[in-house]
């Protein structure tokens, strides 16, 4: 059997993630590590999302440092360009090109109701574009694209995939069966990890307050004094249910590096105080980041090769992708010229 038939038998996940920082913990926990564990069942594709990150402004030699070095960390973690497609989304633009074709078949009021489209333009006033608004659009372009079945993400993003789901569902009904209508695939434990200064918010990379956010680069001391200095917001209490929004993320970032269940972690720490969770958490964190951070420094050494996988990753991104385009294009009659 042909290698591609064998591959297209299995099913298709496609994830991404913005180069828009240093990524977090957040990221490795909500996305990441599951990219790494999915490659190997699933046919697998996945991108730095620079296209995305120009929503908000961006100076383009930073972006285009940024898009290789998240790359590098992909594959740091575990992304294997063996196993998976690994590209740069603005390498292939077929996304652009989907993107039209959806943007004319989704509605202004679904895409008012996006929560981060609220978030992001109360955080970026100055700044309330188009592509923040239609930022949904072009990321169920990114998954249609590629007929994908499962999308690895964090809690944040499964509205999109929603969206992404009743957009697929709509152009099938108009135009005939064309997309797979894909899934959200969001971790039991790491889904949503909080800020580690103001836990009733997501970890997120572009928080100003650097002791809010654990960067998968910081150094073990700087691990070590974030997680001293996190907030912990009752009376010594660790249990695996959220009353106490601070404890409970502690707890939760323990149980997802360590392995083990939130209730062994909080049956193994019952009886102790926040010192010794701190310590174990950020025994556990570094554990998980210092590998990762050795890799990364190896693979950027090699910029050529780094360059070479993914030029290579493109191509193989953009051979399936031409393939939903050409299929849409003439659905909708974009291809009334024969050339
Ligand atoms: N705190 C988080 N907990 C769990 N999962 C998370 N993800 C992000 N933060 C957390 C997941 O990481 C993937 C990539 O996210 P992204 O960088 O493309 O966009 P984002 O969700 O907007 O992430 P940030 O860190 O908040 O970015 P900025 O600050 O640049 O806006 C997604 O699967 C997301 O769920």
């Amino acid at each position: 059997m042909e290698s591609t038939e064998r591959t297209e038998q299995r099913k298709t996940v496609l994830s991404g993630i913005q180069p828009t920082s240093r990524l977090t913990l957040g990221n490795y926990l909500g996305a990441l590590k599951n990219f790494v564990a999915m490659q190997e069942e699933f046919d697998s594709f996945y991108m730095v999302a620079d296209m995305h990150a120009i929503t908000v402004r961006q100076e383009a030699a930073e972006l285009r440092r940024r898009s290789v070095e998240t790359a590098a960390l992909f594959m740091a973690c575990g992304i294997d360009p063996e196993k998976s497609t690994l590209f740069i989304q603005s390498s292939v633009p077929e996304h652009v090109m989907l993107t039209w074709v959806l943007n004319c078949n989704t509605y202004m009021g679904e895409l008012n109701r996006m929560t981060q489209f609220k978030d992001k333009s109360a955080r970026h006033a100055d700044n309330i574009n188009a592509g923040l608004f239609t930022y949904p659009v072009l990321m169920a372009a990114d998954i249609l694209l590629y007929q994908a079945h499962l999308i690895p993400v964090g809690a944040d993003q499964k509205q999109h995939v929603e969206l992404t789901r009743d957009l697929a569902e709509r152009f099938n009904k108009l135009y005939g069966n064309t997309f797979v209508v894909p899934e959200p695939y969001i971790p039991k434990v790491g889904a949503r990890i909080m800020s580690l200064q103001e836990p009733e918010n997501k970890m997120s990379k572009s928080d100003p307050n650097p002791n809010g956010y654990i960067a998968m680069l910081d150094d073990p001391d700087t691990i070590v004094r974030k997680i001293k200095r996190a907030v912990t917001d009752c009376e010594e209490c660790i249990s695996p249910d959220r009353c106490c929004p601070g404890v409970y993320n502690l707890l939760t970032i323990y149980s997802a590096c360590s392995g083990k269940t939130l209730e062994e972690a909080a049956g193994e720490l019952e009886g102790q105080g926040y010192g010794v969770l701190k310590a174990r958490t950020a025994d556990a964190v570094v554990s998980v980041l210092e590998p990762i951070q050795k890799e990364y420094a190896r693979i950027l050494q090699d910029k050529r090769y780094l360059n070479d996988t993914l030029v290579n990753g493109a191509e193989k991104a953009q051979r399936r992708a031409r393939r939903t385009v050409s299929k849409v294009y003439h659905k909708v009659g974009f291809d009334s010229v024969k050339r």
